[in-house]
């Protein structure tokens, strides 16, 4: 049943064949129950609207540590004599379960993939070894690389940050992590290249320049993009914003944030934002906002959809299964005319407590379903129209007459005076909140 979906010598998952859509109505938990890759929701299909990855991180190498205790999951994988061994296993296991569970596309950082070697050299041919491989797993399967990365915060040598840090040589070790992750991003055909600067940030003012770092980080930025596009990659670049965690400031806070540095350093023309939704509310946003703002400066390139818990405050990146918020996130995401060459990867994580190895597969075909549910109901609340309507006429004294003159600037400040005192005390309008909330519920 399963032989044609792993690419290895040996089935890592056996037993599960690949996810098949059984409709609302199945009990099968190994089943889609929304997401149905070719069906069509207007032009384009349910895979082509999504465009769903997978994380090489979380689902192949978290074991289920956290700060108060030691692994839990035992991954077939791991059984490994040496960590090349492991790597190959790893990845042969990663293969299996992308076909098996259908997703197009997948991410990764380098360490994910490659262990760290006792040289940069070493560590360089670790990763095109395993890029070489991951290439002929691509070939034969058809999975593609939504985004590369470096993975610049896990090292010792990085506590004090990467690209931000005080010492001009840890920088340079920065910089050799991710030449050769852009190489191997444009190896395997890499549509985009991300940076989350997770140790890009302080801890102290009293011994931190930030002034110094953000240029540091800045020029940093393009010469990676310089680097990138004399190799040849023509994706896009993107900054994942996160407010904390590990650092207690970071630098990418939130999209505002990164919108503004990259137009500051002159650097919107290749970079977009990777927004995270667990990112988002740590922040003190919703992930609806977040993805407003990058659709509006032009900027979103792609998204990790998770979800935090909102009785704590840090990372828990666990799996979408909010399908009010997957609502929200949607109607944005519609309205921006689709994801263009970003995805919707999980960068989700099962439960400490998950232990199954059929827990993976639960966590994402949820997600899935999810967004496809979400998918549904959004194309359905703009195709009805309303919503738009209203909002549309909510600013509708801007478009003619003197609200029109505003907007394009030929009205003055004591013009806008004496408009005001000819105008007389203006009409109280309602938002209509309520309204526009029950009208998302009536596609739920
Ligand atoms: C961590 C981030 C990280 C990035 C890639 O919080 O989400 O996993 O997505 O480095
Ligand atoms: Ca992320
Ligand atoms: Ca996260």
């Amino acid at each position: 049943m399963t032989a044609s979906y792993f690419t290895g010598d040996r089935e890592y998952f056996p037993g599960i064949g690949r996810i098949q859509y059984e409709g609302r109505g199945s009990d099968n938990p190994l089943a889609f129950k929304f997401y149905d890759a070719n069906r069509k929701v207007g032009e384009r299909t349910m895979a082509e609207h999504l465009r769903f990855a997978v994380c090489y991180w979380h689902t192949f190498c978290a074991r289920g540590a956290d700060p108060f205790g030691d692994d839990t999951q035992r991954f077939p994988w791991d059984d490994a004599p040496d960590p090349m061994r492991a790597a190959h296993q790893r990845m042969d296991a990663a293969f299996e379960f992308f076909t098996k569970l259908g997703t197009p596309y997948y991410c990764f950082h380098d360490r994910d993939m490659a262990p760290e070697g006792s040289s940069i050299a070493h560590s360089e041919n670790n990763l095109a070894a395993m890029v070489e491989l991951a290439a002929q797993r691509q070939q034969s399967t058809g999975m593609k690389l939504l985004w590369g990365t470096a993975n610049l915060f896990s090292h010792p040598r990085y506590m004090n940050g990467a690209a931000t840090n005080p010492d001009f040589a840890v920088v340079t070790h920065a910089a050799a992590q991710v030449k050769a992750a852009l190489d191997a991003t444009v190896a395997l055909g890499g549509e985009n290249y991300v940076f989350w600067g997770g140790r890009e940030g302080y801890a102290s003012l009293l011994n931190t320049n930030t002034q110094r770092e953000l240029e540091h980080l800045a020029r940093f930025l393009h010469a990676a993009r310089d680097y990138g596009r004399s190799i040849g990659f023509t994706g896009t670049f993107l900054i994942e914003p996160k407010p904390m965690e590990p650092c207690k400031h970071q630098y990418d806070f939130d999209a505002q944030t990164v919108i503004g540095f990259l137009r500051h350093f002159d650097l919107d023309g290749d970079f977009k934002l990777n927004i995270e939704a667990n990112h988002a509310t740590l922040a003190g946003h919703s992930f609806a906002h977040e993805l407003q703002m990058c659709t509006d400066a032009g900027l979103l390139g792609s998204i990790d959809a998770n979800r935090g818990d909102p009785q704590n405050g840090w990372d828990t990146d666990q799996f979408a299964t909010d399908l009010y918020d997957a609502v929200h996130a949607m109607l944005v995401i519609l309205a921006n005319g689709g994801l263009g060459h970003g995805g919707l990867n999980f960068d989700a994580k099962v439960r400490r407590e998950s232990v199954d190895l059929e827990d993976i597969f639960i966590g994402h075909i949820g997600s899935m379903d999810t967004f496809a549910r979400a998918l549904e109901a959004a194309f359905a609340i703009v195709d009805n129209g309303a919503l738009n309507a209203y909002k549309l006429d909510r600013y509708s004294s801007f478009d003619s007459g003197d609200g029109a003159a505003f907007t394009r600037g030929a009205l003055d400040l004591t013009a806008l005076r004496d408009l005001a005192i000819a105008g007389g005390e203006p009409a109280h309008t309602s938002g209509r909140q309520e309204w526009c909330e029950n009208v998302i519920n009536q596609f739920l």
